[in-house]
């Protein structure tokens, strides 16, 4: 058995799990692991940030734009709540996100002496952020907790985990023998469910699929379903580009909300389904069948007819194996789907500031690139109308839905993802969250394109005080730098567009830069309101 630090057992447990890249900001309780990294040369890059939501955010863009476990390291008490919303956001959106948390001295822990960074009961604190924390207390343990915390991360409903480690453990020497990855173990798939539920799809006559972010792993699969059934997708969200937006089966809010009102039968993937039984409603004509990875998930709302429990796509194989077998005879709805798009695509055209914008992004970024939204007039927007192609090629922020988390989460993907164009968008609002991190992304050569809407407010919020309450205006209004400017002065090439036509030159010439992050400022004024086609009245019964 070797003898290692806690730290480099750590390091190299991280490593065999294919973890090459640590999000961190350094401190002196996480000193020994520093140097561990320092040791392990380009075996694994270190990319520091200058706030630790920075790093949380980035290895939560890392984890959502490749679908792997992503690592970030921070000192304990303040470091760990500088991380909150980005831990916070990875638990919504089930992400596999690892954070390493330092601790004080191991024998002061609980006591209260006030030492550097000491806050009380950091291990409760962390155990109600994510599902699954333990604390690392001797080298040996090392291995087998990394092991046990990314097993935890796949497992289930996936998500983040947590390792603390004390101060004076990290550097501590002892025999550590590496444990090899524990794979995740995968449920049986229950074979009377799947068949139940293959004669209910096979017996609707108007059967609909509603895509969430645990169907983003299985977009061949509910491309050949759709088919199958002639069942229009909806995606929302995280759901968008399972289907791709070309094939008219493909839809989003509001038509969605039009086929939900008329399906016998639905079929929810890796979705709460929580807008529609929530908001649109559920009567008794509606048989709802569940896939989820998460056993809790399905019956929170409402018991469905049906709850397959594990990875969506070897499910749903085994529905397309099963269903021809039962499967009615129905209509394609090619064409009439294409039409319902038009006709839907002419109510959106309301929203024909933010779609100038958005056509221009999308002429630019390529299918693959990815779209990082943002809490905007603009994101809100893309939500509806933006057509995307494959999955994971747009990161919205789950139910969260938190202001500032775009440009950091962005510029991880982008880091993650060298190989692929990233575009985020941002308001002046949610920009200056992270707008330091522009720092990083120069530091760290990330060739991230930023879009910046500058309207002057929090425009959200003061449209709604606009007609909600009577235009009294407050807390709303934005005094921004010059953002060009700005953006310069940290070594960022940076430019404004005032037109569509300028965003696309600007936005070209953007993504052709390669060795570092761009920003592009677009001057806006107060857009059409989105809410009319995203909060919308109940259309089926009572719950
Ligand atoms: C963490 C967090 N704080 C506050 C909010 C409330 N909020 C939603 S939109 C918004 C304003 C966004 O302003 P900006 O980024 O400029 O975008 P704009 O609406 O002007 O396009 C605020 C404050 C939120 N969603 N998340
Ligand atoms: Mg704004």
């Amino acid at each position: 058995m070797d003898r290692m630090t806690t730290a480099e057992a750590t390091v190299e447990s991280l490593l065999a799990h294919g973890v090459t890249t640590m999000y961190a900001l350094p401190g002196v309780h996480n000193d020994h692991l520093f140097d561990a990294l320092f040791k392990a040369g380009e075996r694994i890059r270190t990319i520091h940030t200058r706030h630790e939501q920075g790093a949380a955010y980035m290895a939560l863009g890392a984890a959502l734009a490749t679908g792997k476990p992503q690592a970030y390291v921070v000192v304990p008490g303040p470091g760990l709540l500088n991380t909150g919303a980005a831990l916070l956001n990875a638990f919504s959106m089930n992400a596999p996100v690892l954070a390493l948390i330092g601790q004080i001295p191991d024998a002061d822990i609980g006591r209260g002496f006030g030492q550097l960074h000491e806050i009380r009961d950091q291990s409760g604190i962390i155990s109600r952020l994510v599902d699954w924390s333990e604390r690392i207390r001797a080298p040996h343990e090392a291995s087998r907790l990394v092991a046990e915390a990314i097993r935890s991360m796949s497992t289930g409903r996936p998500g983040p985990a947590a390792l603390e480690c004390a101060i004076d453990m990290w550097g501590r020497q002892g025999p550590a023998a590496l444990v090899p990855p524990h794979p995740a173990p995968r449920p049986p798939i229950d074979e009377d469910a799947v068949l139940a539920a293959a004669k209910l799809l096979g017996a609707a006559r108007r059967p609909l699929i509603v895509c969430g972010g645990g169907a983003q792993d299985a977009s061949a699969e509910v491309t050949e379903l759709s088919a199958l059934l002639q069942a229009p997708v909806l995606g929302y969200r995280r759901g968008r580009g399972i289907l791709d937006s070309r094939d008219p089966l493909s839809v989003t809010l509001p038509l969605g909300r039009d086929l939900w009102a008329e399906t016998d039968v639905v079929l929810g993937i890796g979705t709460r389904l929580h807008m529609q039984q929530t908001q649109w409603g559920v009567d008794d004509d509606l048989t709802i069948i569940r896939i989820d990875a998460d056993p809790e998930e399905p019956a929170r709302l409402r018991r469905p007819a049906a709850a397959l429990i594990g990875d969506a796509a070897p499910i749903l194989r085994r529905l397309i194996d099963l269903i021809p077998a039962h499967n009615a005879r129905r209509p394609p709805r090619r064409d009439e789907m294409a039409e319902r798009q038009a006709a839907a695509n002419k109510r959106l055209a309301k929203l024909a500031p933010q779609i100038a914008l958005l056509e221009a992004i999308r002429a630019e970024l390529p299918d693959d690139g990815i779209f990082v939204d943002e809490v905007t007039q603009l994101g809100f927007a893309a939500r509806l109308v933006m057509p995307f192609h494959k999955p994971r090629t747009f990161l919205s922020p789950g139910y969260q839905d938190n202001l500032g988390w775009g440009f950091a989460t962005a510029l991880g993907a982008q880091d993650a993802r060298r190989d692929l164009p990233v575009v985020a968008i941002s308001g002046d609002g949610g920009f200056l969250y992270t707008a330091n991190e522009l720092s990083s992304a120069v530091r760290h050569k990330i060739p991230l394109v930023t879009v910046l809407l500058v309207d002057g407010a929090f425009g959200n919020v003061r449209r709604i005080q606009e007609e909600r309450y009577g235009n009294r205006l407050i807390a709303c209004d934005l005094a921004n730098p010059d953002f060009v400017r700005f953006a310069e002065s940290f070594g960022v090439a940076a430019e404004r567009a005032r037109t569509p036509q300028e965003l696309r030159a600007a936005l070209r010439r953007g993504i052709a830069r390669r060795d570092g992050p761009t920003l592009i400022e677009v001057p806006v004024g107060p857009m059409p309101s989105p809410w009319e086609f995203i909060q919308m009245p109940r259309i089926r019964g009572g719950r």
